[in-house]
């Protein structure tokens, strides 16, 4: 940073180079008004006087940048850029006009937003390049596709963000997968040439998929035909980037009798055969036409590092300037290092392009995913052509994370994951500080996932203070922000579309907080020695709990799913006060379940002591070490056969392979209670006279596995 300050004059001269970039220019120019200009006019030279200059490209900017000591764009990689304010001027350029365009958006950044001449612009001096070639959004998900118009918005995020990818591959668009050798119809394909232009303005690159996979016959002419056929009339529309996804389909059961007799059986098989289908579209469509970006493919083995018979046929085969997408290790990859995207590259032999499956909930569709891009480590963009993040099947509410995945891409050595989260929320509420903290607390109940498995971290800060002090003043305040996000939401959120996505969860976040909040009272009121007054909010708190619950998400099918909100920390809270209350007067309820792992879907960890064997908990990630899941039993008890039943009939392998039961009086010491491996089903009886309040079973080793819990008993304790 530069100690001077630039003030924005009422007129301001843009002096650029002939060639500089016209969007660049339009933000600029944009940008200057909305900082206070009444007048932005371009000219050849700087005039006399004391008005701001603007140097976009060519020999004004180079002077000016070296001036300010910014040195200009001399050695920096593709899309770098320089900028520097001070001393009376404003200098940007770009290494190429993408980088122009950065440049401009990030002098957008800096600059103020007011409605009159005179505000300052503190001096700086950067020079600025991206972590990675490639960073931008897969529309890859399962459920209802984008709307024509949010995908606009998107756009012009992405470029607004110095993400310069968007790959277009809605899973329910038919005719990307089941009719994908059909043409498009005319009004379909109008509303991709709008998009492909808006992508091309906004400098962001369109990668058309096409995923025939599922009735693909590899060795078919008329299949390569077809396909290239079909990138022919994207082509003509203005596409440049081409990608063959192959993820999510069978490559054991071939489609077509001339597949196996040609290829054979088996995973080799299959990567020759896909090896070879895509050399023909790369070598055949991409190679003849000139200004064709390389191939971009999804192997249908995406999720691993492990070699396979597959992964090495497709290493050999496969022509060596496609990308291959991956996914981490594991579908939705809670970390990912830079020692797997080494592996990864090894392993398929090609350049790596991550399919990062955050934020998208189409896996968990009664969740938000609101929380940022975390579990990356830094260094990973280095090893990889490109980042590109699967949104949630909500456009709007998608740009939380995705603020932060363009960030984390853009600049990994600078990423710290909490401070990006909380510019994505001050940028999405526009400066206003009532809009930001309510967007706070609604974002903060709709934070956990597989990538930030603890839920409502602000919250449970919050209730845990209380809980250590008593004092409900901060706590009653965080509920209040919470039940109150909603209305201030939708009254003053710029971006509609996010309180059109959040519609069944800002509802539930506001029943929430007002649950909770009578939940509070409740123990002030059963503290105080208040009977009368307790006894009347204990009536009210299960109705209030049932309309909490009652919010749903609608999918494409009409399928109603209620929607989680604070889960694990508000409905625990509430509980919590409602067993207190009982057992001041003698009433003691049936065991409270918890865990540290994510949920999948709407399987709550409380259904594992609901008493029935036919719902179960079922964790949203695979166990760590030490991850576990745990009983309540409200007071210190003896203890009787405890029974630990996991595993389903869909997915018996999805229990504890390696743990512990332990037991505890005071929830801090353990003490072992037996040790299980490789069964489902643990039962273990205690010497008599055990007692403990407190019921664990823990990994003691990491899993591949997901976790099912359908109940976690101790005899006499329910
Ligand atoms: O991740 C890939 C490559 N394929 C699918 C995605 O389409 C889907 O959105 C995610 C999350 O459910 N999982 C997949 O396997």
């Amino acid at each position: 940073p530069r100690s001077d300050r630039v003030t924005i004059t009422p007129a301001v001269t843009v002096v650029a180079d002939p060639k500089a970039d016209a969007t660049a220019l339009a933000v600029v120019s944009k940008s200057l008004r909305d900082a206070g200009a009444d007048r932005v006019v371009r000219a050849e030279q700087a005039p006399a006087g004391r008005r701001l200059t603007v140097y976009v490209d060519g020999a004004g900017a180079a002077s000016a940048l070296r001036d300010l000591g910014a040195r200009g764009t001399g050695g920096l990689p593709a899309e770098g850029y320089a900028l520097a304010v001070g001393d009376g001027r404003i200098a940007l350029a770009g290494k190429d006009a993408t980088g122009t365009y950065y440049a401009a958006q990030s002098l957008r950044q800096l600059l103020p937003r007011r409605d009159r001449p005179g505000a300052q612009v503190r001096g700086t001096a950067v020079r600025d390049w991206p972590a990675t070639a490639l960073r931008g959004v897969i529309e890859g998900f399962y459920g209802t596709p984008w709307s024509h118009r949010a995908r606009l918005d998107q756009l012009d995020f992405y470029g607004e963000h110095k993400m310069n990818l968007y790959v277009y591959s809605p899973k329910d668009d038919a005719y990307l997968r089941e009719k994908w050798r059909d043409p498009y119809p005319a009004d379909r394909l109008a509303e991709l040439k709008e998009l492909v232009d808006r992508a091309r303005q906004r400098h962001v690159e369109f990668s058309y998929a096409l995923s025939p996979g599922l009735s693909v016959c590899y060795s078919s002419e008329a299949d390569l035909r077809a396909l290239t056929a079909k990138f022919q009339t994207l082509w003509d529309i203005g596409v440049r980037t081409f990608a063959v996804p192959l993820d999510d389909i069978s490559y054991t059961d071939w489609n077509c009798a001339a597949d196996k007799d040609r290829f054979g059986t088996g995973g080799w098989a299959a990567g020759t055969a896909q090896a070879h289908l895509l050399n023909r579209v790369n070598q055949e469509f991409i190679a003849r036409h000139p200004g064709a970006r390389p191939l971009q493919m999804v192997p249908t083995e995406y999720y691993d590092v492990e070699p396979s018979p597959y992964k090495k046929a497709l290493a050999a085969r496969l022509d060596g300037n496609v990308l291959v997408e991956w996914t981490g290790v594991g579908v939705i990859a809670p970390t990912m290092t830079v020692a797997q995207a080494r592996r990864a590259r090894e392993v398929f032999g090609h350049p790596i392009l991550t399919w990062d499956n955050y934020p998208v909930n189409d896996y968990v569709t009664n969740r938000l995913l609101l929380g940022p891009f975390s579990g990356r480590e830094k260094g990973l963009p280095g090893q990889l052509a490109g980042i590109t993040a699967n949104p949630m099947i909500q456009p709007a509410a998608s740009k939380l994370a995705l603020y932060t995945v363009a960030d984390y891409a853009w600049n990994d050595a600078a990423y710290d994951a909490r401070a990006s989260w909380g510019a994505a929320i001050e940028e999405l509420a526009g400066g206003d500080a009532r809009t930001a903290r309510a967007l706070r607390a609604f974002a903060d109940a709709n934070y956990s996932s597989a990538l930030n498995p603890r839920q409502a971290t602000e919250l449970a800060a919050a209730i845990e203070e209380f809980d250590h002090d008593g004092d409900a003043r901060r706590l009653d305040a965080a509920l209040r922000d919470l039940q109150d996000a909603p209305a201030v939401l939708r009254e003053r959120l710029a971006d509609r579309g996010f309180v059109e996505d959040g519609a069944p969860w800002l509802d539930a976040a506001h029943a929430w907080g007002g649950a909770a909040r009578t939940a509070l009272r409740l123990i002030e009121a059963t503290k105080a020695g208040d009977g009368a007054r307790a006894w009347e909010l204990r009536q009210r708190i299960p109705e209030l709990v049932r309309t909490a619950r009652s919010f749903v998400y609608v999918d494409m099918t009409g399928r109603k799913i209620p929607v989680l909100v604070a889960d694990g920390v508000l409905d625990t809270f509430v509980e919590d006060a409602l067993a207190a209350h009982d057992e001041a007067l003698g009433v003691i309820g049936r065991p409270k379940a918890s865990t540290d792992l994510p949920v999948h879907q709407d399987n709550a960890v409380s259904r594992m002591t609901d008493g029935d064997d036919a719902t179960y908990f079922w964790s949203g990630a695979a166990p760590r070490a030490g991850s576990y899941v745990a009983v309540d039993l409200h007071a210190e008890r003896p203890l009787g056969t405890v029974t630990l039943s996991m595993g389903r009939s869909g997915s018996p392998d999805d229990y504890l392979h390696h743990g512990v039961l332990e037991y505890s009086s005071d929830d801090k010491t353990w003490r072992r209670l037996a040790a299980f491996d490789a069964t489902p089903e643990v039962r273990v009886t205690p010497p008599a006279g055990t007692t403990a309040r407190y019921l664990r079973a823990r990994a003691v080793q990491a899993q591949d596995n997901w976790l099912v819990v359908r109940e976690f008993t101790v005899a006499g304790a329910d």
